[in-house]
């Protein structure tokens, strides 16, 4: 736990008790606060009730009057489509709005670090694609290396919720556009944009309050090292941005798609190599080909920004590569749930947008491909490049027939409605030498309540039939 710092007597309003909202209200209480909690929802009030914390229903007039501080929730709009009621009164009346981030970089420095032989470092990875398998990657690589690493934020644990770090430590956090967009205080030391592709539109106005959710992170936050994705324009503008020049190292340029031999820093993959450029010199490669927990283009692109940032934090190229091997990847990502009768079964469900779908259907071929979902903004165009490796498509989804159409006339279709149906067809259709593959293209919530259920069914389902 990290105590929350300058809270000290002071009502911070608490606005969403999930993962995140708990955490803080724990947290802001250990800093001598006292949080006062709400929750739309009644399992989210009983959740903090249980824990002893006070209830106040901040949508009422007034309910703001007292409070130093509302704190939110990064499922809970702020602005677009149109902040929550509760966060609109706290503008309207000049309150702070921050979130657990904010408070986080805000707390964790302390006093007892001048004892501290090696400073803590944090390391804060943003993007559409892979941050979940970098953030994870990163940790994994240095702790295989023997150095304290802890992980958070929107893989799945509130970044409060972490120990106070010792000596040498590093705390990796996974940031959303949701997270970057509204923290106060964004300070890490080494920040990281994988690369950008629409998602998460109406909550940032369109592609470029998205974008610009995500720069705040390399360009507010100051970091000493940026690891930067330049496979799209956003992050060639990025790159530029942030550099003195060509040669400046402080700017680290990664790649899956082509070689970057400038004079300045690089990482990139081609051809399932992995090479580390300096001063126009290669000082590194690594064969990428065998690793069972990184498969596919993409996740070249995830080793890449790991590498990276190992490689600023100090770790030989040699320790990283062992590392890398060790990775058993992340589940639904790309994840190897049963081969059976030579069928191989992948579990991609955190593909909830097309062009996570696009990188999953680039790695594998001859694919029976189970997709659909609630689609989101951007349409599905950047799949068609990759239809040739697909055989068929089962399509899932409340809105299966319009998700088909959509996917136009360059695969097969079978529209089947629900996961249980598509795995079926799938199985009853695949010959040896075949992948099914999960890798919906579109969120989950028409079906599901998270991207976990949804791949949670598909491996059930793949294992009721397989016995796998
Ligand atoms: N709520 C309200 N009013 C509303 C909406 C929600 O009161 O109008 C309440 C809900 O009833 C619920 C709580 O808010 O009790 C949920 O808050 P939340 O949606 O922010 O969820 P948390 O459990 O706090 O999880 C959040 C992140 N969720 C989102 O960004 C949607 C988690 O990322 C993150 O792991 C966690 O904080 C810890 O940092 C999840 C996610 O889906 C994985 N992220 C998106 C993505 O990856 O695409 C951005």
């Amino acid at each position: 736990m990290i105590p929350v710092r300058g809270v000290e007597n002071q009502k911070i309003a608490i606005l969403g008790l999930g993962r995140s909202g708990l955490t803080a209200a724990r947290a802001v209480a250990a800093g001598g606060g006292v949080p006062l909690c709400w929750d739309d929802g009644e399992a989210g009030r009983e959740r903090a009730e249980a824990e002893g914390f006070a209830l106040r229903d901040l949508t009422r007039p007034g309910a703001l009057d007292d409070v130093a501080m509302l704190v939110t929730s990064p499922g809970i709009p702020h602005l677009y489509p149109a902040p929550h009621r509760a966060i609109a009164a706290a503008l309207e009346a000049g309150v702070p709005v921050d979130n657990d981030i904010g408070l986080f970089f805000r707390s964790l420095a302390v006093s007892d670090w001048d004892r501290l032989d090696t400073l803590p470092k944090v390391v804060a990875v943003t993007g559409s694609n892979g941050k979940s398998t970098t953030s994870a990657l990163i940790a994994h690589l240095l702790n295989e290396a023997g150095r304290e690493a802890q992980l958070a934020g929107n893989i799945g644990r509130g970044v409060l919720d972490i120990d106070p770090p010792g000596d040498g430590g590093v705390v990796v956090l996974e940031l959303s556009s949701y997270q970057t967009e509204l923290a106060r205080a964004l300070t890490p030391d080494v920040a990281v944009f994988t690369n950008l592709s629409p998602d998460h539109l109406d909550r940032h106005g369109g592609k470029g309050g998205y974008f610009a959710a995500k720069r705040r992170l390399l360009v507010e936050g100051g970091p000493d090292r940026a690891v930067i994705g330049v496979d799209e324009v956003e992050g060639q503008f990025l790159a530029g941005q942030l550099a003195q020049g060509p040669g400046d190292d402080r700017v680290i340029r990664i790649s899956s798609a082509r070689k970057l031999v400038g004079p300045g820093w690089s990482v990139f993959a081609r051809k399932g190599f992995l090479a580390e450029y300096r001063k126009g010199r290669q000082v590194a490669a690594i064969d990428l080909r065998g690793i069972a927990g990184l498969p596919g283009a993409h996740n070249h692109q995830n080793a890449c920004a790991a590498y990276a940032v190992a490689r600023t934090l100090g770790l030989a190229p040699r320790v990283i590569e062992a590392g890398l091997h060790s990775f058993e990847g992340l589940p639904h990502r790309s994840q190897r749930v049963a081969e059976w009768n030579g069928v191989s079964f992948v579990n991609d469900s955190k593909a909830t947008n097309a062009d996570a779908a696009a990188q999953a259907l680039r790695a594998f071929e001859g694919i029976r491909w189970i997709c659909g979902g609630l689609e989101k903004e951007g349409g599905l165009e950047v799949l068609h490049p990759h239809l040739g490796h697909v055989v068929k498509a089962y399509v899932i989804g409340r809105e299966a027939e319009r998700f088909a159409l959509d996917l136009g006339e360059g695969v097969a279709c079978e529209i089947c409605g629900t996961m249980e149906r598509a795995v079926a067809r799938a199985v009853a259709e695949a010959q040896p030498g075949e992948t099914v593959l999960l890798a919906p293209a579109a969120a989950s919530f028409d079906q599901y309540d998270s991207f976990e259920k949804r791949g949670e069914d598909f491996m059930a389902r793949v294992r009721e039939i397989t016995g796998a």
